[in-house]
């Protein structure tokens, strides 16, 4: 089984409800291990944009790599997304942040993903779910968030990971 770990973020609609969902439809294809707290996030990018919530996911799956991003754009389309703005407004958005250890670069997937370490609304949910995952890109994911300031980067704890598990069902 590959080890993976996403992040899905959303700023459209019923944000909280659309990562429920999200989670819910992945669950149809791969096994969901663990998923972290909700955090509030300012947007990254493109700034006019209403703020986003943000988590991550930790699966295991039998898909490949390829496969798995075919997983990540068929949720994606269920809920409903509309792709125009890069980096702009989405209902829904997975992104495959690790696969395992390796190292990927095809014309449609690059792992690890070329911004995660830039972005603290990645790398806290990340990190929050990831402490039994050892390798050398989760020590820079630590060593990275270890030197931002959460409040500066507008990071806010919006639901905790066992009340948005209880609650989402997820
Ligand atoms: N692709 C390449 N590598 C990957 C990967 N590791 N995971 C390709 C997923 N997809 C990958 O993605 C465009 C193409 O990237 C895909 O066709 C896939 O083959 P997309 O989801 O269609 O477009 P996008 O979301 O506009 O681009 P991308 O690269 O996912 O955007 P980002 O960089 O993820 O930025 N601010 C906050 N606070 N929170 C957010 O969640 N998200 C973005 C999106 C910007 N600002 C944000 C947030
Ligand atoms: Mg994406």
């Amino acid at each position: 089984m590959n080890d993976v770990f996403l992040s899905i973020g959303t700023n459209i609609g019923k944000r909280e409800e659309n990562l429920k969902q999200a989670v819910q439809l992945l669950k149809k294809q791969v096994d969901v291990i663990k998923v972290s707290s909700i955090y509030e996030t300012a947007p990254v990018g493109y700034t006019d944009q209403p703020s986003f919530l943000n988590i991550a996911v930790h699966i295991k799956t039998k898909w490949n790599a390829a496969e798995t991003l075919v997983v990540c754009q068929s949720v994606e389309n269920e809920l409903g997304r509309v792709r125009d703005i890069r980096w702009g407004p989405r209902i829904i958005d997975l992104d495959i942040l690790l696969f395992n250890h390796d190292k990927i670069e095809t014309d449609s997937l690059i792992v690890p993903h070329p911004r995660m370490y830039e972005r603290a609304f990645v790398l806290v949910p990340l990190v929050e779910i990831s402490e039994s995952f050892e390798s050398g890109q989760m020590t820079q994911a630590r060593d990275t968030l270890d030197k931002l300031d959460l409040q500066q980067e507008g990071i806010t704890l919006w639901k905790k990971a066992e009340d948005f598990n209880r609650e989402g069902n997820v």
